[in-house]
């Protein structure tokens, strides 16, 4: 089976989203996710120039090969623009297989290992009424689990809290997330030790009014210290969290070695890892507890099977990114993963805008606060090629961060 066409197609229905469509000489075609938020041409722009024209022709069926050949061949190695570049061609393929075999992507991977996986939704509010009211609202839509943020008093903008925005005259969420459509990134403003006395009250206040049981996470967003993350982690204690994400800058591993001696806190980290090797000293050392990669930023769905199974000897679970930036392709690729290993531990799930899922259909399902990646043949989603081409590419940017003297901070 030959691949006899490859393009790629960018549009924006309620952000920009990049896709790569091969097509074998049997009539396949392969969907793959190559997205990378705010930076979405430099994608377009490698598999374009660089990636396509080293397809046309290649056996669809060697996606181990065709991945390290295009790792490999490059000699320049991982980054972002590389990785979701390569993991769309993997993602493309498996999706190829899955049609060719009749079967869904999770099949090809060893078969389901439950019935569904958990999804956890971003509940947020400026303050306590408000994120107890968004709360309510993702228990109303079924999550059984939510990530927790708030507004920091003092602070005018952060990250994490829900905004909308205006798309075409009226009012609608940009698919609740924080990049901002213009030529250039909004500015937020931050600081650190009004944060660390803040947060703990926060908890303290959800778990009053909801009670133990709802698992509660929460996204420090690479904004911490090594120390600052310690002691935050030691002050949430008591609340009992399922876990806290990116509490110090991703570059420096070494740093989750110092919280990780001071706090049981479980930690996951990795939304902006690339490759296998990035979590290498990580799992060694059993320094994390949640793997975070994204499929679509980590180079497909073989490395994250790998990075997986790698992890399961530490007992180490899954927590794939699972923002509205990933394609609803690269999604389903992280939830044949995550249905099939045996060590998947919680998925984000924030849902995307309805011009999204009329742009992708999907064969996903979210029941009794499990999704599933459906049972049709590959991945289970189809790119409606003229509805994805009534809205082009707007520049849009994520935010960026300054303390009170100007300083630039990690957003
Ligand atoms: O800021 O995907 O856990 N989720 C996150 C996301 C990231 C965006 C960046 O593109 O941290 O909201
Ligand atoms: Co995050």
């Amino acid at each position: 089976m030959i691949i006899e066409r490859a393009e790629v197609i960018v549009t924006s229905p309620n952000r920009n989203f990049v896709t790569l469509r091969l097509q074998t000489d049997e009539g396949h075609v392969g969907l793959g996710d190559a997205t990378l938020n705010g930076r979405e041409l430099s994608v377009v722009s490698y598999l374009k120039d660089h990636v396509v024209p080293l397809l046309i022709g290649k056996d669809a069926h060697r996606i181990e090969d065709t991945w390290q050949f295009l790792y490999r061949s490059a000699y320049w190695r991982r980054g972002p623009v590389t990785m979701a570049a390569i993991g769309a061609v993997d993602m493309a393929l498996w999706d190829i297989k899955g049609k060719a075999a009749g079967m869904p992507v999770y099949q090809l991977l060893g078969g389901a290992s439950r019935t569904g996986l958990m999804a956890y939704g971003h509940a947020s509010g400026v303050d306590l009424q408000a994120l107890f009211d968004s709360i309510r609202e993702h228990r109303e839509l079924g999550y059984r689990s939510v990530r927790v943020q708030t507004g920091v008093p003092g602070l005018k903008a952060i990250y994490g809290i829900a905004a909308q925005s205006v798309i075409d005259g009226g009012l609608e969420r940009y698919d609740h997330e924080p990049a901002r459509r213009g030529a250039y990134p909004a500015e937020e403003d931050w600081d650190t030790r009004s944060y660390l006395h803040h947060l703990p009250t926060v908890f303290e206040a959800v778990r009053s009014e909801f009670g133990p049981d709802l698992p509660l996470l929460h996204d420090g967003h690479h904004r911490m210290t090594p120390i600052q993350a310690a002691k935050l982690g030691k002050s949430l204690e008591p609340y009992d969290l399922f876990w806290l994400e990116d509490c110090t800058p991703a570059e420096n591993q070494d740093a989750l070695r110092l919280v990780r001696q001071h706090t049981t806190t479980p930690l996951a980290i990795g939304e902006i890892f690339n490759t296998v090797w990035d979590f290498q000293t990580l799992i060694s050392e059993q320094l994390i507890d949640y793997v975070r990669a994204a499929s679509t930023h980590f180079g497909g769905i073989s490395p994250l099977k790998k990075v997986m199974d790698f992890a399961a000897q530490y007992q180490i679970k899954s927590g794939c990114h699972g923002p509205t930036d990933i394609s609803p392709v690269g999604f389903a690729a992280q939830l044949h993963v995550g249905l099939a290993i045996h060590n998947f531990g919680i998925q984000e799930y924030m849902q995307h805008g309805e011009r999204t899922n009329a742009t992708f259909q999907q064969s996903m399902t979210f029941e009794n606060g499990l999704l599933h990646p459906g049972d049709n043949p590959g991945l289970g989603v189809d790119l409606d090629v003229d509805e994805a081409g009534k809205y082009p590419y707007e520049q849009a940017y994520l935010p960026f961060n300054r303390l009170a003297d100007g300083t630039v901070h990690d957003w």
